[in-house]
């Protein structure tokens, strides 16, 4: 990697400027822009190197090490944003709520929350010292990256689906039985979860992250009408409420096809993530103009060969038709077993092919 392009002392760079940001702002730029989500990870034998001597949590709360591992990503892919590496339970965890990340299964919540008196333990999020960690992390990261970092945090629904269901879960049967069974409680689990997520964006966009993405990866288990009224209203509070801060606002879940009208309206998000299960150019249709769109690559094909690998980015940039608020990224996040050098290669082949407004 090239030596960092500002002294120690310096100021963070904003990369107002960069294609990344302004493909974000809609705003005319050389190239289309990408990344992936889940970029640093198990992927990368660098990041596999450093996991054989620190557990997961070790790495998250080494701001050095968290920072390298960001870092990896975007030496060997050459993508246009960084990552912060930390987990969407990380603030429920510095809360001392019980929460262990297991390898290979994920957040585990050792006592679930069940009724109405557990949400005597969520107590405020005080960033600067619930996460200083973190926040020394995106320090460090912004005086050393040349490209934006992209903060980000858990919806309020998809960390009450681990805080409730106690882990990963297939049906999220618990959760909605108490979406549905005692509203009141829910709605306030959602409120504290909701201040809890925007104290963290807040705090990682004051120490300089240049975008942030709202993850609600499992809200497309939710039937639409249940969506707009338990789950909607809270994320977009945390949206509209970050929207002073001035950077851009991404806003992804998996399976959300039936959601992405509603998850763009009123205008709180700036960049909707498509999943890869919705053909980009209909993904395009349910997200109102003036809204960007981020995907939508299907992550499987790159364990593919090459060739079919080539012509599906070729038909996400044909769906996406030159469009200034488009940012290349997969349809979820990267898997496992992908070889790095493929996405070496999808990256080479989308600053190469995707020009900004040819189909304009
Ligand atoms: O090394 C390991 O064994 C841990 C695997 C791992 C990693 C690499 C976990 C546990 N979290 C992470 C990092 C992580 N998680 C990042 C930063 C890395 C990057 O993107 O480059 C981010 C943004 C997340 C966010 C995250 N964690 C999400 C939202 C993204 C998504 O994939 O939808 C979710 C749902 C989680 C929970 C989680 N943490 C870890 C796992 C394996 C899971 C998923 C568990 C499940 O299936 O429910």
């Amino acid at each position: 990697m090239s030596a960092p392009d500002v002294s120690v002392d310096a100021p963070p760079r904003t990369h107002d400027d960069s294609p990344f940001v302004r493909a974000c702002r809609g705003l005319p730029h050389e190239r289309v822009p990408v990344w992936f989500m889940r970029q640093a990870g198990r992927a990368l034998a660098e990041y596999r190197a450093i996991r054989e001597q620190h557990t997961f949590e070790q790495v998250v709360h080494t701001p050095e090490l968290a920072a390298e591992v960001t870092l990896q990503p975007v030496r060997r892919y050459g993508v246009d944003a960084a990552i912060l590496f930390s987990d969407i339970v990380t603030p429920v965890q510095a809360l001392g709520l019980g929460v262990e990340i297991r390898p290979g299964v994920g957040p585990v919540v050792e006592q679930p929350f069940r009724q109405p008196s557990d949400l005597d333990r969520l107590r405020p999020l005080e960033p600067e010292h619930d996460l200083a960690f973190v926040l020394e992390t995106v320090d460090l990261l912004v005086r050393e990256l040349s490209v934006p970092l992209i903060g980000f945090a858990g919806a309020p629904f998809t960390v009450a689906s681990y805080l409730i269901e106690g882990g990963p879960s297939k049906s999220y049967s618990r959760t909605k039985a108490l979406m549905y069974g005692d509203e009141a409680t829910w709605h306030r689990l959602m409120e504290r979860l909701a201040d809890i997520t925007l104290a963290s964006l807040s705090a990682q966009v004051a120490h300089g992250a240049s975008a942030v993405q709202l993850f609600d990866s499992w809200a497309g288990a939710l039937h639409p009408d249940d969506y707009v009224t338990y789950v909607l209203p809270h994320s977009r509070r945390v949206l509209a409420e970050l929207g002073a801060l001035g950077v851009p606002r991404i806003h992804f879940g998996v399976a959300t096809g039936e959601l992405l009208g509603a998850m763009a309206a009123g205008g709180a998000a700036d960049v909707v993530g498509i999943d890869w299960r919705v053909p980009l150019a209909e993904g395009r249709r349910r997200v109102p103009t003036g809204i960007g769109i981020q995907g939508n690559l299907e992550p499987a094909v790159c364990l593919g060969p090459w060739e079919g690998v080539e012509r599906r980015v070729r038909d996400v940039l044909a769906a996406a038709d030159g469009a200034v608020d488009h940012v290349f990224n997969l349809g979820h996040g990267v898997l496992p077993a992908t070889d790095p050098a493929v996405l070496q290669r999808v990256v080479e082949l989308v600053h190469g092919e995707g020009r900004v407004g040819d189909h304009r």
